[in-house]
């Protein structure tokens, strides 16, 4: 049997956190874990202080009250050192985490670039084809067989794929850039596995990225409350290799033509 290292059985079995599908979620998972043993010491701290009181200032030790109360000054320096290490969690680990994320992205032309548009209940998937530029899309063409206004004319467009709905796939240990966006009102695109989470909001073209590691197929879900459908609002992101992956595209490229396909 395989050996599992202290820090997977504390990520499986105490924290009960899913599988780990992308490169930067490590740091995630740590990220959860530092929070948690600070609880940890909180919480045991805490918790001995009360009983501490309990004991040390029951009725029967103090029959009389002290009204000067508390002379020394070691409950003011540990609030001080609470803050202390929640402020280096904060500034320390978890905002260069997030700028890393947010500055850092690979390069748009060695990386899988997909455009993810949530509505009321689904998710959309279109990849810009070989030639690596997406076709236009202009509101003013929306209609109900065209719903995400996609330029039909645009030769750009022509090797477009559209996936059917709810089926995303991303090749591994390859650079995804994703340009999320919403046809309606605010979804949250949400794949635990590969440690992603982010707003989908109507007019803004949000970028986000990841490398999976883990092939498999992932639940995505909604992390917005959006309507009455929102608990049915799942999909399937699947992490292949790069060969099934582009057998994926081309099968659905010759289904839709590169045109809309229609929507649940
Ligand atoms: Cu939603």
């Amino acid at each position: 049997m395989e050996e599992r290292s202290l820090l997977e059985t504390l990520k499986q079995d105490w924290l009960s956190l899913p599988l780990l599908a992308s490169e930067h979620g490590a740091d995630v998972d740590m990220f959860i874990i530092y929070i948690h043993a600070l609880m940890l010491a909180l919480f045991v701290g805490w918790f001995a202080y009360f009983c501490l009181a309990v004991w040390k200032f029951s009725a029967k030790r103090n029959p009389k009250a002290d009204h000067v109360g508390v002379r020394s000054h070691a409950s003011t320096w540990l609030e001080v050192a609470v803050a202390v290490v929640e402020a280096i969690l904060l500034l320390g680990i978890a905002i260069p985490m997030w700028a890393k994320q947010a500055d850092k992205f690979p390069d748009e032309k060695e990386s899988e670039v997909v455009r993810i548009t949530a509505e009321q209940f689904t998710w959309n998937s279109r990849y810009s084809g070989p030639d690596k530029t997406f076709g236009k899309q202009n509101a003013r063409l929306a209609s109900q067989a065209n719903p995400l206004a996609y330029d039909l004319d645009d030769p750009a467009g022509k090797d477009d794929v559209t996936p059917p709905v709810k089926d995303i796939r991303v090749p591994v240990n390859k650079n995804v850039i994703v340009h999320l966006t919403s046809k309606d009102v605010i979804h949250s695109f949400k794949v635990n596995t590969l440690r992603v989470c982010q707003d989908a909001i109507p007019g803004m073209s949000i970028t986000l990225h990841f490398k999976a590691n883990h092939p498999g197929r992932y639940l995505i879900t909604c992390a917005q409350l959006c309507g009455n459908g929102h608990s049915s609002m799942n999909g399937w992101i699947t992490v292949e290799s790069q060969v099934n992956f582009d057998a994926w595209l081309v099968a659905n490229k010759s289904k839709t033509g590169g045109a809309p396909v229609s929507f649940e």
